[in-house]
């Protein structure tokens, strides 16, 4: 049986700066098989499995057992359900919130996070499984039960069409489709299965095109594998390492999730690495195209998209700078005496991959460049010991539920989850009855706070301060983030107001004063917070966005969330240390204000970049103003977002945004106009802080009581639509939320609209 492990190291190969603390893996266990729990599981994959086209999203059905079985709730209240007829009393609410908070508390690991499927994107796992392949680690990494729930994973998200989307909610892509189908192929499945799956894969990209039609990220992975031509890529060249950082497009400008991809992606283009020509790659050489492999025109192939998988097209000046790279100075530097210079530029490139492995525990920013940065140490040396330290942190991306094995967005998202869950339980009011929950989450977060910054000259290296912030996942992790550094900075100041006899030590002030020097050094010149680095060089290098599926990835961009996120932050900040780089402070809120303001939209609303879209974002808008003293009375700007939300309610009582106003920039509703809890949640915690329950609370009730009418039966709700985003396009899973929203909506609720008197200032 699956089981997963919290904190656990084990591999003499594993590095860590804090006990592992916050590690998530999955182990199977043969032995440990009680017939109830292996009955329970095979029903809800069975049940997963037959609603698979209707209903996308797992409902991380897995852990959730394995938690309720371990914690189990000592006493489940009974259910709570209001009638249309009825009014919302306080005694319902505080008792839907009693069977949430009880449930919720029970998914706590002893480690004090809480655990969660980081699943979404479907490109993910091909990196991954190809580099396996490629490094000959594929049997020694993956058992038989690792690639079983992997091919269920992968079967269980193919459309109806026969495809596979760039996300799990998404439409076919060719990108989704040709690496899932080469996936399948490397994890053993035949080309003729007896099912029709593989068929049905090939029959779909066949019927676009075929596989030249596939993104530039896709060409990249299957040139590695041997199933494509380097020529058929637009050129990757490292030299840019070597420019001059004056330039505006310097790659130590660039986010630095894009600078972190593209670096092993140049590194493997430089070499125009191939890895061996397997029967399997030959047999893909064959299934994967119209025509035969010999009579493809590579160079044709090169800006070759599938129009299904076009959200960003190359500009006109794409075309022209990639065309002259690859026909005029790739020919140089690929022989003496340019060769000499290429060499320099791969031995630049991998010291920065080094770096980055070091700096991360192996776990490395994310699991694109994970697996590149490891497929890149194999390059340079299978014997190597960078090779052997990656391996183990394979698994901190693999996530198990119902639907099987998926590849995460991240090594998890443990810090932001536990920061939320704080955030929701303290706002009930029921701090005193939550005690242990509360102790153990500030426990986590005082071992997640990054102690140091990188070694060595940070600028060498295009890194910004760590020592103070808070990463997304964990300490071994340790990229700082802008947010995540204001979300665990506000939490730890919360439970500091508390006793320290229910909520444990408060976080000592020189930590406090760390957070707040990270938060005011990623302040932009505009007011404005990206995410995890100041903003380096200009949108405009957006022209220069070779990957076609993601929009808005070149630059770090001032976000709503995280300028919000900082205003919050370093207002409760202020409040209780107001002595401390007090002038600083108050123009950094001041400014971060103001900027919220000017990118509001005409129609009262933001637009949120991390979540589903125009309630999230407006939720952060509404929260930053404010906490910096803006109010219905004084601030048109929370007037017109009152009116933006309380125009988007559903009669239903609730908010249901779909995925594709982040596609679109357009607010739309989920189809069939759904409503959705946690839609329903931002969209109450804006009009709570707005200050609606003064001028009118039915809007409130309403949304109120969908809540309590959601909840199910041992407390949980039920999992919905995807709710997460990146890059415009790419949709990813928060499987906290619907338990985090629908609780901390009702405890404001509960606080501030209801007995308003109770709320502790
Ligand atoms: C994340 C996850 C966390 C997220 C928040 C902190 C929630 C947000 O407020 C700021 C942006 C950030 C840090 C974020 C950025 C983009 C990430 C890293 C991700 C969505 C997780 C995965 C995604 C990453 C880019 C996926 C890998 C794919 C590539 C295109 C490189």
């Amino acid at each position: 049986m699956w089981k997963l492990k919290i904190a656990e190291g084990g591999n003499p190969w594993l590095r860590t700066v804090n006990n592992h603390v916050g590690r998530q893996t999955w182990e199977f266990d043969p032995d440990v098989e009680s017939p109830e729990e292996l009955m329970e599981i095979e029903k809800a994959r069975l049940n997963f499995t037959s609603n698979r086209l209707k209903k996308k999203h797992s409902s991380d059905l897995l852990m959730r057992f394995q938690f309720s079985k371990k914690n189990p709730v000592s006493e489940v209240l009974p259910q709570v359900k209001i009638e249309e007829s009825e009014n919302v009393t306080e005694g319902m609410v505080t008792n839907t919130l009693r069977r949430a908070i009880n449930f919720h508390s029970s998914l706590q690991a002893h480690d004090g996070h809480w655990p969660g499927d980081y699943g979404g994107p479907m490109f993910l796992m091909p990196g991954l499984v190809i580099t396996l392949s490629i490094t000959g680690a594929l049997n020694a990494v993956l058992s038989e039960e690792h690639k079983k729930e992997m091919i269920r994973y992968l079967y269980n998200h193919q459309n109806e069409d026969g495809g596979w989307g760039l996300h799990i909610e998404g439409p076919s892509t060719m990108f989704g489709s040709a690496l899932t189908y080469v996936t399948l192929r490397l994890l053993g499945e035949r080309p003729n299965d007896g099912q029709g799956a593989m068929e049905k894969g090939r029959d779909w990209i066949l019927n676009h095109g075929g596989t030249t039609e596939i993104t530039s990220w896709g060409k990249m992975w299957l040139s590695v594998l041997g199933a494509f031509e380097w020529s058929g890529n637009n050129p990757l060249p490292p030299e840019i390492w070597l420019l001059p950082y004056m330039l505006p497009f310097h790659p130590g400008r660039m986010w630095c999730h894009c600078r972190m991809v593209y670096l092993p992606m140049s590194y493997l283009y430089g070499k125009r690495f191939v890895g061996p020509i397997t029967p399997t790659v030959l047999a893909l050489r064959k299934e994967l195209y119209t025509i035969p492999y010999h009579e493809i025109e590579w160079n044709r192939a090169r800006n070759a998209c599938a129009k299904e998988d076009l959200y960003y097209p190359h500009p006109f000046v794409q075309d022209i700078l990639w065309g002259s790279l690859h026909k005029i100075v790739e020919p140089i530097l690929m022989c003496w005496p340019g060769k000499k210079l290429r060499e320099k530029a791969l031995q630049t490139a991998i010291e920065h991959i080094h770096y980055e492995d070091e700096n991360t525990r192996y776990i490395c920013i994310g699991p694109v460049n994970k697996v590149l940065n490891m497929l890149c140490c194999w390059v340079e040396d299978p014997n190597s010991e960078a090779f052997k330290l990656h391996l183990p942190r394979l698994y901190d991306y693999l996530w198990v539920a119902e639907d099987g094995m998926k590849m995460q967005g991240y090594n998890g998202s443990q810090l932001w989850d536990t920061a939320f869950a704080v955030q929701a339980i303290i706002s009930t009011n029921l701090t005193e009855e939550y005690s242990s929950t509360l102790r153990k989450a500030n426990m986590y977060l005082r071992n997640t706070q990054v102690q140091e910054d990188c070694p060595g000259d940070l600028n060498f290296w295009y890194r910004h301060i760590s020592k103070g912030a808070w990463p997304f996942s964990t300490a071994d992790h340790g990229w700082p983030i802008s947010d995540c550094t204001a979300e665990g900075l506000k939490v730890v100041l919360l439970l500091s107001k508390i006793s320290p006899e229910i909520v444990g030590d408060p976080l000592e002030a020189n930590r406090l004063y760390d957070a707040v020097n990270v938060i005011l050094s990623l302040q932009n010149g505009d007011g404005g917070f990206a995410t995890y680095e100041l903003t380096r060089s200009y949108p405009w290098l957006e022209l220069i966005n070779p990957a076609e599926t993601f929009g808005d990835i070149v630059i770090d961009y001032p976000y709503v969330e995280c300028t919000s996120a900082a205003i919050q932050a370093l207002t409760a900040f202020r409040k209780s240390h107001p002595g401390h780089r007090r002038h600083k402070i108050d123009q950094c809120i001041q400014e971060a204000t103001k900027y919220i303001e000017n990118i509001q939209a005409s129609d009262g609303s933001w637009y949120g970049s991390w979540g589903v879209c125009f309630t999230y974002g407006t939720w952060f808008g509404v929260k930053g103003l404010a906490a910096a003293g803006k109010n219905f009375n004084n601030s048109s700007s929370i007037r017109k977002a009152c009116d933006f939300l309380l125009s988007k309610q559903l009669p239903s009582g609730g908010w249901g945004e779909s995925y594709l106003s982040c596609q679109n920039k357009v607010y739309s509703n989920i189809e069939g106009n759904k409503p959705h809890m946690v839609n329903t949640g931002w969209a109450i915690l804006a009009l709570i802080d707005a200050g609606q329950a003064e001028r009118d609370p039915t809007p409130l009730h309403k949304g109120a009581r969908y809540l309590i009418n959601s909840q199910m039966e041992n407390g949980d709700f039920p999992q919905q639509e995807i709710m997460g985003v990146f890059n415009r396009n790419c949709m990813i899973s928060y499987s906290a939320y619907r338990n985090t929203f629908p609780i901390w909506a009702l405890g404001e609720y509960r606080t501030r609209v209801l007995q308003p008197e109770l709320k502790t200032s």
